[in-house]
């Protein structure tokens, strides 16, 4: 049977009573048929409750800076996400599109927020299906207007039919208000009438000297995988409405989304204890594990235990060489004693996604040899952090981590020169990406500003096949050389593969660690496996 992706909590609340999405009980802390667990493991704190007021207030806020950036002259077309197929008639669960969400918290496919600042009568539209109690059996519960105000604090709500109608009028330069029957939900009056003035007139006025814009969020260049109906609307719209210039969205959102708001960074801390208790839990679990999706499978659970919507990506959890492979997502290999296991996870809770990578000893010890390799990766982490605050960008901490890193290589012997790109062969990405709606999120090469949120994650990956395919950019004799002069460190740390990954977010002079009840420390690692192991 089909289902949807949709949570049935949204009841009644009044303005006074806290916004828990979700359940409103405190089920999700400590499930009454969970088992019991050793002490130190850190159980997920409740979810976090927003007063109602506060919360609607700062989505009014974001909608209003929206309008703002779009002036009298424009209006902004932001569309649901679209359900996707997983095969036949089954869909992947329903995932409401970022920055609909951003502004309205609504998580039904079908439902159309419009942005129409210059005009006085309604400034906001939001299209939504009309629920249909018979249909809902089979598709699960579909927002009353009722809840899709009191959800989004969007007053002026009219039936998704009405979408079309309404571009069209705007393209026409006709003013459009449905007949009342379509209108859903409304604070104007039943007999709302145009007369003298409609309200269109600033954006109909622009439209009439060329000057007019939609708003949307088409991204430039090749198809979008995600953004298909988007574009298609900005092409059908260039070709047909004189008047208006098809204006790309995405910089609103881009700079609006870079520092995350209390509120945001609640949701994310939350989704960041839940991915905590997560890795905690499966060290437990790796002590006993044959296989990788055994671990795996602790990780999947305690997800779901604790009312995570999902990951914000495939789990990677990897065990010995597949440490090595970036984004090893298989999880069909043998958990071996004296391996390192690699578990870089994150769970996703009301479209904040957390984004942490540990690598642990199978067995609680590090080897001497992957306690070396570690320790540079630890190293640089801190680098990374203590370079971080306002004013730099990815790339300078990603420069201050790189270059630790490209030390402990040349003392492991595993390079040879500092002043090159060798590195590259063990250390094949950047330290760091900003970290929000999306695991890599907005932001692009903007400065680190209060409340901006970013991962620390250096690593390095001594591949089992590094030496046997040269990169392009090595001349054959160079490559020779060096393979050469590193093999002894190649044969030593071999198949060694360490990531270590956290969540930063700035604050007004450097940073805070929003991981940091996760051991990272090697000896703090060491000593929690021992003790959780030992049943404490
Ligand atoms: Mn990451």
């Amino acid at each position: 049977m089909k289902i949807t992706g949709l949570r049935l909590g949204f009841l009644v609340f009044a303005l006074s009573t806290p916004f828990v999405f979700g359940p409103t009980t405190s089920s999700r802390v400590s499930a009454a048929n969970e088992k019991k667990l050793p002490a130190l493991i850190k159980v997920t704190p409740q979810a976090p409750a927003f007063v109602e007021v506060e919360r609607l207030g700062e989505l009014a806020q974001r909608r209003a800076r929206v309008a703002q950036w779009i002036g009298n002259k424009g209006f902004l077309v932001l569309f649901s996400g679209e359900p996707r197929v997983y095969a036949n008639d089954v869909d992947y669960p329903f995932r409401q599109e970022n920055n609909l969400f951003y502004l309205t918290h609504l998580k039904q496919a079908g439902a159309t927020l419009v942005l129409l600042p210059g005009n006085t009568q309604f400034p906001e539209i939001l299209f939504l299906p009309r629920s249909n109690p018979l249909a809902e059996v089979w598709t699960g519960h579909m927002y009353s207007p009722q809840e899709a105000k009191q959800i989004s604090g969007v007053k002026e709500i009219w039936a998704s039919s009405e979408l079309d109608p309404f571009l069209r009028s705007m393209r026409n330069r006709q003013p459009y208000r449905p007949k009342q029957e379509n209108v859903l939900l409304s604070d104007l009056p039943a007999s709302f009438e145009f007369r003298n003035g409609h309200g269109f007139e600033p954006l109909f006025a622009a439209a009439a000297d060329d000057g007019a814009s939609v708003f949307l969020l088409a991204p430039r260049g090749q198809d979008s995988q995600e953004y298909r109906k988007e574009q298609q609307f900005a092409s059908d719209w260039s070709k047909t409405a004189s008047g208006y210039s098809v204006r790309n969205a995405w910089r609103i959102f881009n700079e609006m989304r870079l520092s995350k708001s209390p509120m945001e960074l609640r949701l994310l801390q939350h989704a960041i204890d839940i991915s905590i208790e997560a890795h905690e839990r499966s060290w437990l679990a790796a002590a006993n594990a044959k296989w990788e999706y055994e671990v795996d499978a602790e990780v999947a659970y305690t997800f779901k235990l604790r009312n995570a919507d999902n990951w914000g990506y495939p789990d990677i959890v990897g065990c010995g060489p597949n440490a090595t492979t970036l984004h090893y997502i298989e999880s069909q290999s043998p958990v071996k004693p004296g391996d390192l296991l690699l578990m870089d996870v994150g769970a996703e809770y009301e479209h904040y996604t957390a984004d942490i990578t540990r690598t642990i000893p199978v067995n609680g010890r590090f080897s001497p040899a992957q306690a070396e390799v570690y320790q540079i990766v630890y190293d640089a982490q801190e680098a990374v952090a203590k370079a971080s605050r306002p004013g730099v960008t990815l790339s300078d901490v990603n420069r201050a981590g790189t270059d630790v890193i490209k030390q402990g290589l040349l003392k492991l012997g595993l390079i040879t020169d500092l002043n090159s790109d060798q590195h590259r062969l063990w250390f094949m990405h950047g330290t760091s990406h900003w970290l929000g709606m999306n695991v890599h999120d907005v932001g692009g090469a903007a400065k680190f500003v209060p409340g901006a949120v970013f991962t620390n994650e250096p690593g390095i990956y001594v591949r089992l096949d590094a030496l046997e395919n040269k990169p392009g950019s090595w001349k054959d004799e160079d490559w020779e050389k060096f393979k050469t002069a590193i093999r002894p460190a190649f044969e030593k740390y071999k198949g060694i593969g360490v990531r270590i990954e956290d969540d930063l977010v700035i604050t007004a002079n450097g940073v805070e660690w929003m991981t940091k009840a996760l051991p990272r420390k090697l000896s703090d690692v060491e000593e929690f496996i021992a003790k959780i192991r030992s049943g404490s």
